[in-house]
């Protein structure tokens, strides 16, 4: 892991603890979760899982990402991985056998029953389940290894959701070109879950009270910008009245945009 030198010094922490108490090492340097995305563009996916928290859990070996090209898994001479949908209509779908395949060497077997405890094939797909933040919980919690199949063309052979497919996901009500940038939400939102994928600078225990609120705003230096000021009550050292306008505030934007999140 030559990379490790180029971490910063706050990214270092986690890693020379395991020097330093050598008793939990075995615990601290297991990978936590495999998260393994099947795709017919790997490329999309090179950069973004390379900065911030998904970087640092990676080079912290608290999770390891691999990135599958579904065409490597074609045995034909054209190398297929989509073709015209049977009894007609536009567009194409993508054929079964390259995921099956895939599947097949990834976790040892097609069949979904027979899936290693803790594998959770994922279709990322406009029919899914609309993604939540207690879904995302539950495979940062339970899973130890993710298979992300992103869709393209027009759909997918139903067969792979019928033989291999054990959640299928949406990441909301717009129309997305593919399944990879839902992987790649998907895949942000699990890892910053994972023990110690935060610093301790930042926290998600702050996040179960921010689920159902939306948060209050926030200002930083300087005092006056452009004409604009800070609210007076920042600047007052009261704390206590400091937290009670966080939270009319917050209750306040949440009313305001996002009444549902009250009930
Ligand atoms: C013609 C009907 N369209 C279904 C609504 C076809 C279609 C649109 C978009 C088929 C595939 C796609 C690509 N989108 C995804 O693969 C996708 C997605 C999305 O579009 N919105 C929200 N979440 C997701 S997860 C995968």
């Amino acid at each position: 892991m030559k990379e490790r030198q180029h971490l910063a010094s706050n990214e270092r922490e986690s890693i020379q603890t395991v020097a330093l108490f050598p008793a939990f090492a075995s615990k601290m340097l297991a990978f936590r979760m495999k998260i393994d995305v099947l795709t017919i563009f790997p490329e999309f996916f090179t950069e973004v899982f390379n900065f911030g928290i998904i970087r640092r859990a990676r080079l912290a070996e608290i999770v390891e990402i691999n990135i599958y090209d579904i065409r490597s898994f074609t045995t034909d001479k054209h190398q297929k991985t989509d073709d015209k949908p049977f009894g007609g209509g536009d567009g194409m779908v993508m054929k079964a056998e390259p995921i099956f395949r895939a599947i097949e060497q990834i976790v040892g077997t097609w069949k979904r029953e027979n899936y290693p405890d803790g594998t959770r094939v994922i279709l990322l797909s406009p029919q899914g389940k609309p993604l939540k933040q207690i879904t995302v919980k539950e495979f940062a919690d339970q899973a130890k290894h993710l298979i992300l199949i992103c869709g393209r063309y027009e759909g997918i052979d139903e067969r792979v959701n019928d033989a291999l497919v054990t959640d299928e996901i949406s990441i909301g009500d717009y129309v997305l070109s593919g399944g990879e940038p839902a992987a790649i939400v998907l895949t942000d939102a699990i890892v910053r879950l994972l023990p110690n994928a935060l610093g301790s600078e930042t926290s998600a225990v702050n996040d179960s009270f921010t689920e159902n609120l939306l948060d209050c705003p926030h200002y930083t230096h300087p005092r006056e910008f452009r004409g604009m000021e800070v609210p007076e009550v920042l600047l007052s050292g009261n704390h206590a009245l400091i937290e009670c306008w966080r939270k009319e505030k917050a209750l306040e934007k949440t009313r305001k945009i996002r009444e549902d999140l009250l009930k």
